[in-house]
């Protein structure tokens, strides 16, 4: 029997700086109960989905900027949206900023985590590769500072075995935005077996160091989700922050993709919006039982570089 789960990709528009966590889970909610409407099983929400993009700002008082991190999931603030989640028997995919006390200091990551149907956090990941840059830059448009307000992910690239709707038991893993840009994220993960990898991005439409890619963003964010799921022959559901937000400009695109690197469903517009498919984990056999069975045609002895440090060239100069 085909093991089919429906799952919904629910794609938020901007969320102002000065707008509170209760208005954020509230349209959340919102976009939960019509996925429940729709029969959805599952549900994915953007990275830091709780406030705005504020690593766009350079911020030097710590207790203004820990304002935007969560010490507690849930909390008071985003338990309406388990709540909501459980009465439905929804999962669903958060990302979120994380404020944690581990190995006897205060750290933050920049976090997902995996909650079933039943409201329990099934999985957790920390988001590995962090862009941007540590000190405050001036010269661009806007500031990108994951690299000063982030530690890289300490937990690697799980997969989880979860069970959602009618008692279909899969393996799912998560990344987050620029680790989508990475073949390694995808590889890891299919290596584990996973059978959908769900993620969260902000991505400006303005990348300032090479802003003659500008106009292909939209494009190098289906490339690499669509290539990712195709070479580990997985599921991906890729899900935006979208629109103007705080006068930076956000990519929508938010999809969900066959494990043949087809997108099946994708968001039309820049604002909250809900797209579903039907997704049979069962698909993912077509590839890993064949072109992409890893153990059969894999050669890593020729990979070893890839581990290496450092890993990569320059330009020759
Ligand atoms: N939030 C992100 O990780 N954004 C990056 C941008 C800065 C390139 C991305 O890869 O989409």
């Amino acid at each position: 029997m085909a093991r089919v789960i429906t799952v919904g990709a629910a794609q938020l528009g901007p969320i102002a700086r000065d707008e509170s966590r209760a208005s954020a889970v509230g349209r959340m909610v919102a976009l939960l109960e019509k996925a429940a409407r729709r029969g959805c099983d599952l549900v994915v929400f953007p990275e830091l989905a709780l406030t705005t993009f504020f690593p766009r700002w350079f911020l030097d008082d710590q207790d203004q900027l820990d304002q935007f991190y969560e010490r507690e999931m849930p909390s008071a603030a985003t338990r309406p949206l388990f709540d909501a989640a459980r009465r439905h028997g929804i999962g669903f995919y958060l990302g979120y900023a994380e404020l944690v006390e581990e190995q006897a200091r205060t750290r933050h990551f920049n976090t997902s985590i995996l909650v079933d149907g039943k409201g329990h956090v099934a999985g957790k990941y920390r988001k590995v590769h962090l862009p941007g840059h540590a000190e405050h830059e001036p010269w661009r448009a806007f500031q990108h500072l994951e690299k000063r307000y982030f530690e890289p992910g300490n937990l690697g690239f799980p997969v989880f075995e979860a069970t959602l709707g009618d008692s279909v038991t899969g393996r799912f893993g998560m990344c987050i935005c620029n680790d989508r840009r990475w073949p390694e994220t995808f590889r890891v993960m299919g290596l584990a077996g996973v059978e959908m990898v769900m993620l969260g991005y902000n991505t400006p439409v303005h990348y300032p160091p090479v802003p003659q890619h500008d106009h292909l963003q939209d494009f190098h964010n289906h490339l690499v989700m669509q290539a990712g799921a195709y070479q580990n022959g997985t599921w991906v559901v890729g899900v935006a922050k979208a629109g103007r937000e705080e006068g930076c400009d956000l990519i929508g695109g938010s999809c969900i993709i066959a494990p043949t690197g087809e997108i099946v469903a994708q968001c039309t517009t820049l604002g909250d919006e809900l797209v579903v498919a039907e997704c049979d984990l069962d698909r993912c056999y077509e590839l890993k039982d064949n072109v992409f069975d890893l153990a059969l045609h894999r050669e890593p002895h020729h990979y070893a570089a890839i581990t290496e440090v450092p890993p990569g060239r320059r330009r020759p100069t």
